[in-house]
């Protein structure tokens, strides 16, 4: 058979698939591998200094935007800082909010809810990390004579590719945090981001201190988390 690598559909290029099926044992193997390797990920607060190069951080981004979204509209910039002025403005503002939120705007059941997880308002990981990943929405695109053109499930694409950026950190044997100071918008301040742009998630990303302790937390079990209907 003569595959060709390139065809029009609808009168847009398509490009041959490269597929990588595996044999049904190979499948298994693979599943269960890749399972065990991303159940040893864990949130990590506390971090060691050591440098992470920039191009590892490059690499890590090109990662999650591979990640599908609305209309392929691709709605998102992360934005790298190793600045240590910045990160200590970051720091500074970040706890701010965190200071008002864990004195006045968290419910009391929430911090009850966060108290195996040792989490408060001091965020030190800000500074110490050698990378914060700030992640921001691009909630429209702005077109060049300045005027609005649409994105498509905002939310679920950068989600989706924060996600994959997570589990990038975690394969390159560095860790993150998912961090999300409340309210976000003293980050589009600080680093100057269009109007476009919300900010979504901060990755703090770097090796973890050694030794690092995690809380001793269990993931639900797969007949809590799944419903099969074969
Ligand atoms: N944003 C706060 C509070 C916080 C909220 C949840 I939900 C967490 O899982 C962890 C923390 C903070 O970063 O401390």
């Amino acid at each position: 058979m003569n595959t060709k690598s390139h065809i029009i559909v609808n009168g847009y290029e398509h490009v041959v698939y490269q597929s990588n099926a595996l044999t049904q044992e190979e499948l298994r193997k693979e599943s269960i591998a890749f399972y065990n390797f991303l159940d040893q990920r864990r949130s990590v607060r506390e971090y060691d200094d050591t440098p992470v190069p920039k191009e590892v951080i490059e690499n890590l981004i090109k990662t999650a935007s591979t990640a599908p979204s609305g209309a392929h509209k691709q709605p998102w910039t992360f934005c790298a800082v190793s600045n240590p002025k910045l990160k200590a403005k970051i720091k500074e503002a970040a706890e701010a909010e965190e200071k008002e939120s864990y004195e006045s705007r968290m419910s009391d059941r929430w911090k009850k809810d966060l108290e195996p997880l040792g989490t408060d308002m001091h965020k030190p990981f800000l500074e110490i990390a050698p990378w914060l990943i700030i992640v921001f929405k691009k909630v429209h695109e702005i077109g060049e004579s300045g005027e609005k053109m649409n994105n498509y499930y905002v939310n679920e694409s950068v989600g989706i590719a924060s996600g994959m950026l997570i589990t990038a950190i975690h394969n390159a044997g560095l860790v993150t945090l998912t961090h999300t100071p409340s309210p976000m918008n003293f980050l589009a301040k600080l680093l100057n981001r269009p109007s476009n742009e919300r900010a979504f998630l901060l990755l703090p990303v770097g090796y973890p201190k050694s030794p690092t302790y995690v809380p001793n937390i269990e993931r639900k079990p797969l007949d809590q988390i799944a419903e099969f209907y074969e």
